[in-house]
């Protein structure tokens, strides 16, 4: 039996107060989907299936290279982190798993771990590396890199890191490795470009070895910083080719934030999918670089346009099944309600792109009807599935409106009694 942080019979009682104007919003949308030829029962059903990690880091306040803000009630350890990972799926149902990030997660027992995650009824993504920080009493610096440092030493000890995790992760359950590295450099000329990704292959190889026969290694590139001048895993191209060195267990991972700006992020989706090296997101949105904005914030149609790249990859594989997860820093809202926020705005892009009338899309697109193709997309992105995704959350057992009922619940208020602020408090979620 799921043990509730939120008492359930509040989260009725929110319900019961929603539930009129919901059924007639519900009732008039699927009277205005029926025209359509859309049956309602089957898009909430599918909303029902939606499931996207929480990272971690997420639940802490964020905080940027200039200063950090904390807010009250942070959780201050990984059993805390959890609690408040668990109040998300509670509300909003579609969080059942939380990524892992260690050393910052790194729990004193792992098996006690599992046993807390299992009673809260959460399981765990996958799990995350971390060669972008120096820890304390670590031998070896990565200040000039890790899985890339010219030092062989460096580069074996971010190796022997990248295999701990694995270990970690197989007692937790997890079934993926995410990596990603900072490495790269500041000056041209400081780094050999080739020579770099290289060595970048070569350790990567290392880690590979290691991955059980059940799981999948997460290549995550990024544009640029901390390295300003170039990074060694800077776009997708690198990523699949590395994946594809690796084999098939290595899979590229698309953070949403790392990438130019107007970079073509559902091309990039439509081409990885197409020759099976998508492995999965990190959601998020940005304005201006790796912002790490709540999702759906700032682009919610380029959203709906990976998604539409999604449905169209999972309709031609039906096997197909790119692990989802958050990845955001929060600095001016509650964590928790953010995290909650953007679960539904990726539900919300995920419901919309299974509106798409693909058979008029396709007439369209074989017609070369440009406009009319365009305006296919743009009357699924236009229509406010709102009532399906909370009639899917009511269902599911979940609140209505989420950030509604966690107001009401005086969680936030309660835990910041029972979680005094620690000094130093941990990393903000940068990658
Ligand atoms: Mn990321």
């Amino acid at each position: 039996m799921t043990q509730h942080i939120i008492d359930a019979v509040q989260v009725e009682q929110h319900n019961a107060s929603q539930r009129a104007t919901l059924q007639a919003d519900y009732d008039a949308l699927g009277g205005m989907l029926s025209r359509r030829g859309v049956d309602i029962e089957a898009l909430t059903a599918k909303a029902q299936t939606f499931a996207v990690a929480v990272p971690s880091w997420g639940v802490g306040t964020g905080g940027t290279r200039f200063a950090r803000f904390p807010g009250k009630g942070e959780p201050r350890d990984v059993t805390e982190k959890l609690q408040d990972c668990a109040v998300i799926h509670q509300l909003t149902r579609a969080t059942p798993t939380v990524s892992l990030h260690f050393p910052w997660d790194k729990p004193a027992d792992p098996q006690a771990l599992r046993q807390q995650a299992d009673a809260l009824g959460l399981g765990f993504d996958a799990v995350n590396s971390n060669t972008f920080q120096d820890q304390a009493g670590q031998a070896q610096t990565y200040k000039f890199g890790s899985l890339t440092a010219t030092s062989a030493a460096a580069r074996e000890q971010a190796v022997a890191h990248n295999i701990d995790c694995i270990e970690l992760g197989k007692v937790l359950g997890s079934k993926g490795l995410t990596v990603w590295v900072g490495d790269g450099a500041n000056f041209p000329g400081q780094s050999n470009l080739r020579g770099a990704l290289e060595r970048y292959i070569d350790s990567a190889r290392g880690i590979y070895a290691a991955l059980p026969a059940d799981w999948l290694m997460y290549i995550e590139h990024k544009l640029f910083e901390p390295a300003f001048y170039c990074s060694v895993i800077a776009d997708w191209g690198t990523s699949f080719a590395v994946a594809q060195q690796l084999g098939d267990k290595a899979k590229c991972l698309v953070d949403l934030g790392h990438h130019a700006p107007n970079t073509n992020i559902e091309m990039i989706v439509a081409r990885l999918a197409q020759f099976g090296k998508l492995g999965g997101f990190h959601f998020n949105d940005s304005k201006y670089g790796d912002d790490d904005l709540d999702s759906g914030s700032i682009d919610p149609f380029q959203l709906f346009l990976v998604f539409n790249e999604l449905a169209d990859a999972t309709l031609r594989n039906p096997a197909f099944s790119p692990a989802y997860m958050l990845d955001q820093s929060h600095n001016v809202t509650d964590p928790i309600e953010s995290l909650m926020n953007s679960a539904v705005e990726v539900q919300r892009a995920f419901v919309q792109a299974s509106l798409v009338d693909r058979a008029a899309l396709a007439a369209f697109q074989e017609g070369n009807d440009a406009l009319q193709a365009a305006q296919t997309l743009k009357r699924a992105f236009r229509t406010d599935v709102s009532p399906i995704l909370a009639m899917a959350r009511v269902r599911s057992g979940g609140a209505a409106d989420p950030v509604a009922a966690y107001r009401a619940s005086g969680y936030r208020e309660q835990v910041a009694v029972k979680r005094p602020p620690k000094a130093g408090a941990s990393g903000s979620g940068i990658v």
